[in-house]
């Protein structure tokens, strides 16, 4: 059983998730299998804040919370748009096993183009910085389509007004284990050809528009035995929808 137990040990830290899962493998080793009741449990936790940087012009209108990210073209000059959104979580306690985006597409533009891939990114930017258009305006950008990639969704214009999914990644669950505060997800449109065109997605979105997170959360003490039993497992299962021409 100790063998076990390491063994479990040394596969989780492979795949470098977090000390969580760690200890995790170690303690389901030696203490065995889980009970019926001890099952996971989901949260929605809708944003409290989103919006967009251009490259060109910086942070835009704050107060709409509008979210639209592409290509855009003002004067004729074709600049890009960068979206954000800010979520609370210091009301979670649990650790959380996985989690799904879903938002609202509003409208997408692109001639041509059936469809747009939208890829989420991790944000370094102070969280005040993001939501106020405060510090360095093109590094914020620039962070809004860099980093650690939370995920990934190829979004069609037949799901216009309509609401999509985003799987998130193994490496999204970990940035969101890393705090019980604010924190925020950061996205760009990944296939803006090179004619300048209107190319974009979520246009106009708002407030009320539905930007929500759904967790899947591990409640204490059951966490220590199904993490290790579903955890492995779930992080081989996340996958990108890139084709743009068939059917989900
Ligand atoms: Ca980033």
């Amino acid at each position: 059983m100790r063998e076990r137990g390491l063994l479990r040990l040394a596969v989780v830290h492979i795949h470098g998730v977090s000390a969580w899962l760690a200890v995790i493998g170690a303690v389901v080793g030696a203490t065995g299998v889980l009970r019926p009741e001890e099952t996971s449990g989901a949260i929605t936790v809708n944003a409290i804040d989103s919006g967009w940087y251009n490259s060109v012009s910086g942070i835009g209108y704050p107060d709409r919370e509008n979210y639209a990210a592409g290509e855009y073209l003002p004067q004729d000059q074709p600049t890009e748009n960068r979206n954000y959104f800010v979520f609370d979580l210091s009301g979670l306690t649990d650790l959380i096993a996985q989690a799904t985006l879903h938002l609202y597409t509003g409208t997408a533009a692109g001639p041509g183009d059936p469809c747009e891939t939208y890829r989420l990114y991790d944000v370094t930017t102070p969280i005040d910085d993001l939501r106020s258009g405060g510090g360095d305006a093109a590094a914020t950008f620039t962070d809004l389509g860099s980093g650690t990639v939370l995920g990934e969704r190829v979004v069609h214009w037949s799901e216009n007004e309509s609401i999509i999914t985003i799987e998130l990644t193994p490496s999204a669950v970990d940035y969101l284990n890393s705090t019980r505060g604010l924190i925020a997800l950061g996205g760009r449109v990944t296939t803006i050809g090179t004619n300048p065109e209107y190319e974009y997605l979520f246009g106009g979105t708002e407030s009320s528009s539905t930007r929500q997170l759904v967790l899947t959360y591990i409640p204490e003490p059951a966490a220590l035995s199904i993490l290790a039993l579903g955890g492995l497992a779930f992080l081989g299962r996340w996958r990108v929808r890139q084709r743009c021409h068939e059917p989900f």
